[in-house]
């Protein structure tokens, strides 16, 4: 049915990108299969690490040892004091926790902890799942799924990841390209016969290790985060691991290489998990890995506000390029919004405008509706543009785009169906 006024248009706009389902292509979730892996509730949200690091700002006299020797619930009890009732809970990270109680139904009127605690206790993890998923109208996940991790490898030998197709599986490889003098190891016990110094049959074992994981997981992709000084080419062992095995195998399996780009780790150790950063990376890394490899896919994000519009320009020079979500940092409203109508204006629906990073579950239903209120606000704008200029759309037209950004483009590229559609 075709659009007649801009009134309509937007009314549209609005709701298809409210009601579309999503495929988040990069979070840290995990199926119920996954055991402790899996984590939920209010307590979790509130110890996400993004609340972690906003807290210490208001305690500039609490010892770091004192919080990290406290349990998961007293540091919840902290951290709802200082951020929720001592400040005013404005901050994205913090908005994210209340848009999840009021979506979940919980009395906002109250502040109580405790009362808040209770709601959760009546749900087994599967119904919680069922019932997160629906209210963040989100169809599938993919989960980061680490072959360095004792405890998800003996998940995986258990049978895990095997009966819960809304959970997609990806192959995160950090250790080996950001670690080797520990990862060679691992993969020793894991019996590859690899050495340190790259000798005898490393390469090749490497390159095993990575293809046997691929048969056991099925993954999308392979993904990595690197540091912000991150070069291509590079005679290091980085540069050997990705020329020599992880493209190679990529190429032969078919499937992407996801590279997140610009991470300070541990700029402040005293934060632990908080406590990484972000820094501006080389373009001229992107530009050379995707078109010297242009038989091979690449998705890549980038950490730094200042490399989102020469990686976007790279991306409509390599097709073998989709550039995808609002990484971490870039996760806020302004920030969001400047990307996503720049990215739109360059890509036009050639790009993944968002994608999670959900730690926790219940994450899923801010970081969604905020992404989504966003997303609608530009493409009205982009849409209205369009109006105006005299080019009449039919409603069919816009599902099939606003398909394509919450999904149906990372499908495309992958060139693979989504096995979530009905
Ligand atoms: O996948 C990654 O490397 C990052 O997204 C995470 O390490 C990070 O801690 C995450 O919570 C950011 O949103
Ligand atoms: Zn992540």
């Amino acid at each position: 049915m075709a659009i007649r006024t801009e009134e309509q248009l937007s009314a549209f706009i609005q709701e298809t990108v409210r009601s579309t389902p999503v495929t988040d292509i990069h979070t840290h979730l995990f199926a119920e299969s996954f055991g402790d892996l899996l984590l939920w509730g209010i307590d979790e949200l509130l110890t996400y690490h993004y609340l972690i690091a906003e807290m210490f700002r208001f305690r500039p006299d609490l010892p770091y040892e004192t919080f990290w020797s406290m349990t998961k619930q007293q540091q919840a009890d902290l951290i709802w004091q200082t951020l929720f009732i001592e400040n005013s809970p404005y901050s994205e990270a913090c908005r994210g926790v209340v848009t999840v109680l009021s979506r979940l139904g919980l009395d906002l009127s109250t502040r109580d902890l405790n009362e808040y605690r209770k709601y959760f206790e009546q749900f087994s993890s599967s119904e919680y799942i069922d019932r997160i998923l629906s209210l963040s109208g989100v169809r599938s996940v993919a989960m980061t799924n680490d072959p360095f991790d004792a405890y998800e490898r003996a998940r995986w030998e258990e049978g895990a990841g095997q009966n819960d197709s809304r959970f997609l599986t990806a192959l995160r490889i950090d250790p080996l390209l950001n670690g080797w003098d520990q990862a060679y190891l691992t993969l020793q016990q894991q019996g590859y016969q690899v050495a340190q110094d790259f000798s005898g049959d490393t390469i090749q074992e490497v390159r095993r290790f990575l293809q046997d994981w691929i048969g056991r997981i099925d993954p999308l992709y392979m993904a990595v985060s690197l540091p912000d000084d991150f070069a291509y080419p590079e005679a290091s062992v980085r540069g050997r691991v990705i020329d020599e095995c992880i493209l190679p195998v990529a190429r032969e399996a078919g499937i992407p290489f996801a590279l997140m780009i610009g991470v300070k780790r541990q700029v402040n150790p005293s934060l632990k998990y908080a406590g990484d950063s972000l820094g501006r990376s080389d373009i001229g890394a992107v530009e050379r890995i995707v078109s010297r490899n242009q038989d091979v896919k690449f998705l890549i994000t980038m950490l730094s506000r200042e490399n989102q519009h020469e990686l976007a320009v790279t991306a409509r020079k390599n097709r073998n390029l989709l550039v995808f979500g609002c990484w971490w940092f870039l996760n806020n409203p302004s920030l969001i919004e400047e990307m996503t109508r720049m990215r739109l204006e360059l890509l036009g629906g050639s790009v993944i405008p968002q994608h999670s990073d959900c730690r926790i579950l219940d994450q899923l239903i801010y970081k969604w509706d905020h992404s989504r209120e966003i997303i609608a606000k530009v493409l009205c704008d982009k849409y209205g543009d369009l109006f105006r200029a005299g080019w009449r759309l039919e409603e069919e037209e816009i599902q099939r785009d606003i398909a394509g950004l919450l999904g149906g483009a990372f499908w495309n590229f992958l060139g693979k169906p989504d096995p979530a559609a009905v």
